[in-house]
């Protein structure tokens, strides 16, 4: 008799009731053991990457600058005064470097495409040589038997529409659309999983509300439009996709953190629901048709002032899965001083917790939890982890990065992973954040994320211990 089987046999009887606690005690269910076949043959493992933090190549071929090009130039954006302009260097290495995840194993490259390498200006002209880079990493992907998946944005809009005011101008959605018709149409061919956005919350609120990533703009009359416009390009992605690809599996990602309450208290509930709108429910929800969550979320009242006649029903899409991006928890508590949020969260430094070189806090269990909450919605039909993954500081010793930590990490978050599976959250693959060591945005190059070093002054790559784990792990 198998667990589940047990399981329900004993749940049928007041006395199997009795002992469940005892078999508990014993180990019985403990979570199933890891190795690769308890995901299930069909599971799909990978990396996740984006254009901007490993591409290099800035103004190769024609490029036209992003965001990114600009912001990482101003002063004392970035902490360690770097930028992105030769990073990992994989607008040349990229046959290099999309061998390694055949290397680990896997089965899947994330990748995003950068918007001006393809149409310097934004809109217009088409940069034949930008739209090579990709057919080629595209046709590298499938020469090793990798398939490609495609963001198509991954928070580096180019300059030139930022300078007509980027996501905050409702033109961005005729901009946007004529992006996505280009790559549909260029790749559409080869490529069969797409993403549309990545992580709507994190570029409008970090780059249009904080002003801590491109373009720097602050304040909630930056953030507002900019959320709602990002809302209706993330709809109009899908059905662009559903119309020029044929056989497509079209999905978004989102970041998502479980959001709890400091010192588990209840005086800080509310808190904790607005926190997690803005944080989980916020994008989801309108391609949903649920709308915006704005009664969890009063200050979010202020996108009626930007939405027009047909915008709800423009604002829904019918993904094929959704992309959960997990990396640590939040604990919110309440605050009145506070605009709009009225709480804050509690810095895991502050809570005596372990935590990454990120600052986040290591709780595996937070994976369970969003996989568990996002599943929940009726219309979610798939879930990917399309990112996970945590900054350690490597130290490269006779070759070889003893990353013990990261391991420990991946092996702690993966039975996480399992046991959501396990209880029937229909997950079916999971990608890392990410295959090398990169330009983390803001943080420069000094925050390491790679299952694959790298030396930035002579490009030389090593793969670490967790990467020669999941080489082992996933090995047939
Ligand atoms: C994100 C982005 C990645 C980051 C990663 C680590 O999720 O923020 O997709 O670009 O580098 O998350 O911060």
């Amino acid at each position: 008799m198998n667990r589940r089987e047990l399981l329900k046999a004993l749940g049928a009887t007041t006395a199997g009731i009795a002992l469940l606690p005892q078999l508990n005690a014993m180990g019985y269910f403990a979570p199933a053991e890891l190795s690769k076949s308890a995901f299930g043959d069909d599971f799909l493992w990978g990396v996740a990457t984006a254009a901007y933090q490993i591409e290099g190549g800035h103004n190769a071929d024609g490029k036209g600058p992003s965001v990114w090009d600009t912001f990482s130039h101003g002063k004392k954006n970035i902490k360690t005064g770097e930028n992105g302009d030769v990073s990992c260097d994989f607008y040349h290495s990229y046959a290099q470097d999309i061998d390694f995840i055949r290397q680990m194993n896997m089965q899947v490259f994330r990748f995003s495409t950068a918007w001006s390498r393809i149409l310097p200006q934004g809109t217009g002209a088409v940069n034949q040589k930008g739209l090579d880079f990709y057919n080629k990493v595209i046709d590298t992907c499938l020469e090793k038997g990798l398939q490609p998946w495609l963001t198509t944005y991954h928070w580096d809009i180019p300059q030139a529409l930022q300078d007509k005011g980027g996501w905050t101008n409702r033109d961005v959605l005729s901009w946007y659309n004529e992006y996505v018709e280009v790559i549909t149409k260029a790749y559409g061919d080869r490529v069969k999983n797409w993403m549309v956005m990545n992580e709507p919350l994190a570029f409008t609120a970090i780059g249009y509300l904080l002003g801590i990533h491109a373009p720097g703009k602050t304040g909630f009359k930056n953030f507002i439009p900019a959320a709602h416009h990002t809302t209706l390009c993330q709809a109009e992605g899908g059905r662009i996709i559903r119309r020029n690809v044929k056989d497509a599996n079209i999905g978004t990602t989102f970041s998502c953190s479980s959001i709890e309450p400091f010192k588990g208290k209840d005086v800080h509930a509310k808190t904790v629901e607005r926190w997690d709108a803005m944080v989980n429910r916020l994008f989801i929800e309108p391609a949903l048709g649920m709308g915006y969550p704005m009664e969890s979320l009063p200050a979010i009242k202020k996108v009626e002032k930007y939405m027009q006649p047909g915008d709800e029903e423009k604002m829904k899409f019918d993904f094929d899965f959704i992309g959960v991006q997990n990396y640590t928890r939040e604990i919110a508590r309440a605050n009145f001083i506070i605009p709009y949020m009225k709480g804050l969260q509690v810095p895991a430094k502050r809570r005596h917790v372990e935590t990454t070189e990120m600052g986040w806090e290591v709780y595996p269990e937070g994976i369970y939890k969003v996989l568990k909450k996002f599943a929940a919605y009726p219309n979610v039909k798939k879930i990917y982890v399309t990112e996970n993954g945590c900054a350690f500081p490597d130290v490269v010793e006779n070759g070889r990065v003893h990353d013990a930590k990261r391991v420990q990490f991946f092996k702690d978050y993966l039975a996480q992973v399992l046991r959501a599976k396990n209880e029937g959250v229909n997950v079916q693959g999971y990608f890392v954040w990410t295959l090398m060591d990169n330009f983390e945005w803001a943080e420069g190059y000094k925050t390491r994320f790679g299952l694959v070093h790298v030396d930035f002054k002579t490009q030389q790559r090593i793969m670490k211990d967790s990467g020669l784990w999941f080489k082992e792990f996933l090995a047939d």
